[in-house]
């Protein structure tokens, strides 16, 4: 053969071995993904400190890997917050704040995390609590190769809970029923403790299925070579609490911590702080007044005990990915997708700026990449996990077309004292909208409307060394050290309106 010919030729037989290579090719190395999502789920674990919590198999499986000590989500309520996940895109880059947004209508070409998976060969799937599905939103069947396997988030057994099976508001809001007529519906119980298997809540079909795709995917990789990439959602510490008796009875409900301070911060602007909401939404929470003392213990002991069954869950997908002898080539990621008030600052749930509403559990066990028992204090956040995937994948990091707002953290897994950042960003929009910059030592909020001028800004500060829980807005005590958070602040693009896009 002609010299050059051979060499053109060469040319070629390279080429289309880095195109096979970069669309659709399945290395022999490239590792499964289980990614584990979890509803509502705060730090509230053994393996985060908290000595009230019966979490053993998370406490495991942190053990195996790396822990996010701090680690927040970008906005702290489920729809947006699993759009960050997905997207990579903080929402004030997006303007996916609210429950009934709808992915597709705002950025109809968006490529999400399992998308960009399975344009490099990954066969993904999604089972229980992925997209939220509910309040006009379908979710995003385009993000997986199969179909997805859908269950309850709102569920009862105990018929007492729903006034003998009516459909009640929080039931109807999750399955896209009557959602113009929620208020004339009942509600339903905030939580039940019936003797009851796993499987008659939905977590526990939900594991039971991860275990079916764990094992059918297992056979696929050994027969033609396809990686996984399964998402599995869980959905309790979620609303309701219901959760079998045994889960409960794992606790004696006059040690758990309650709350140590009911008041909302001294000095913090009226926008920011949250009473009733959701909460109110569940019998027998009062619609009016105060929560009593009583019902402040249940609710707390619903959520440990829900945490419990949830670990449990999970306990049974590992167990059966290490049967399978999968986890020498697969990536396991835990995350919760905001946190939760118990009744600190006087607040219940989500939807709010403060620390409690924000910082989750970030776990990554990455074989050959993190060591059993590490832990960081690196400042991450939701939309991180994207780009860290993919690197850790041997992937390029994600091109969006939609805005990448997160970095990969694979340095900090090799090395947890590496930096990347000084800071987390995250974003609520209450009737006005709050920005925040979360520093190993402060929180500054920032409160203004897009396109407001800066001096109709309302701002908090917290200071976490000198007071931990908040109790002050040190704003106005502490001008320097807001004018170098808002600098940082100010770094960001501004925010995209609710309900618009940013300009091309
Ligand atoms: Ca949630």
């Amino acid at each position: 053969m002609h010299k050059t010919l051979f060499i053109f030729c060469s040319l070629i037989v390279a080429l289309s071995a880095v195109v096979t290579k970069t669309v659709g090719a399945k290395a022999p190395d490239q590792p499964n993904i289980l990614l584990i999502l979890v509803d509502d789920l705060k730090p509230a674990l053994g393996c985060y400190g908290d000595a009230a919590a019966r979490t053993p198999h998370i406490d495991a499986l942190a053990a195996r890997g790396m822990r996010f000590n701090r680690a927040y989500c970008n906005q702290a309520v489920c729809a947006p917050s699993r759009f960050t996940l997905m997207l990579g895109s903080h929402s004030t880059s997006t303007g996916l704040y609210n429950l009934g947004s709808h992915l597709r209508q705002v950025l109809p070409k968006a490529v999400t995390m399992p998308q960009y998976f399975a344009r490099h060969g990954y066969r993904t799937e999604s089972l229980g609590k992925v997209f939220h599905i509910g309040h006009g939103n379908q979710g995003d069947p385009q993000s997986f190769s199969v179909p997805h396997f859908k269950d309850k988030v709102i569920e009862y057994l105990d018929p007492a809970s729903t006034g003998g099976g009516k459909l009640t508001r929080e039931e109807a809001l999750f399955t896209n029923q009557k959602l113009g007529q929620i208020r004339s519906l009942p509600r339903g119980a905030a939580f039940e403790a019936p003797v009851a298997k796993d499987s008659d809540y939905a977590d526990g079909r939900v594991a039971a299925e991860t275990i079916r795709r764990l094992q059918a995917a297992k056979a696929r990789r050994e027969q033609n070579g396809t990686p996984f990439f399964i998402t599995a959602g869980f959905v309790r510490p979620h609303l309701p609490f219901s959760a079998p008796k045994k889960y409960w009875d794992l606790f004696d409900p006059d040690k758990l911590p309650m709350p140590s301070n009911e008041q909302a911060p001294q000095g913090a602007p009226v926008v920011a702080v949250k009473r009733g909401g959701e909460i109110k939404a569940y019998k027998p929470v009062p619609e009016r007044g105060e929560i009593s003392e009583l019902l402040k213990r249940q609710l707390i002991h619903g959520y440990y005990a829900s945490t419990s069954f949830v670990d449990t869950q999970i306990g049974k997908v590992i167990q059966e990915l290490d049967r399978l002898k999968l986890a020498h080539n697969t990536i396991i990621v835990l995350w919760g997708d905001h946190g939760f008030h118990l009744g600190d600052l006087g607040i219940w749930t989500k939807h709010t700026n403060y620390e409690q509403a924000n910082r989750i559990p970030i776990l990554v066990i990455a074989p050959g990449v993190t060591r059993p028992g590490d832990s960081t204090g690196q400042l991450a956040e939701t939309v991180d996990i994207f780009p860290t995937l993919a690197e850790l994948a041997g992937l390029k990091a994600p091109p969006g077309p939609q805005p990448i707002d997160g970095i990969s953290l694979v340095p900090v897994l090799k090395d947890s004292t590496a930096r990347l950042r000084d800071h987390a960003f995250h974003a609520y929009p209450r009737k006005i909208l709050g920005r925040a910059i979360r520093t190993e030592r402060y929180r500054l909020v920032e409160w203004r409307n897009p396109g407001q001028a800066a001096d109709a800004a309302q701002y908090e500060l917290y200071d976490y060394q000198q007071d931990p829980h908040e109790t002050r807005n040190h704003a106005s005590r502490q001008p320097e050290i807001l004018k170098q958070l808002l600098g940082k602040l100010d770094k960001y693009p501004e925010a995209v309106g609710r309900g618009k896009r940013r300009p091309k």
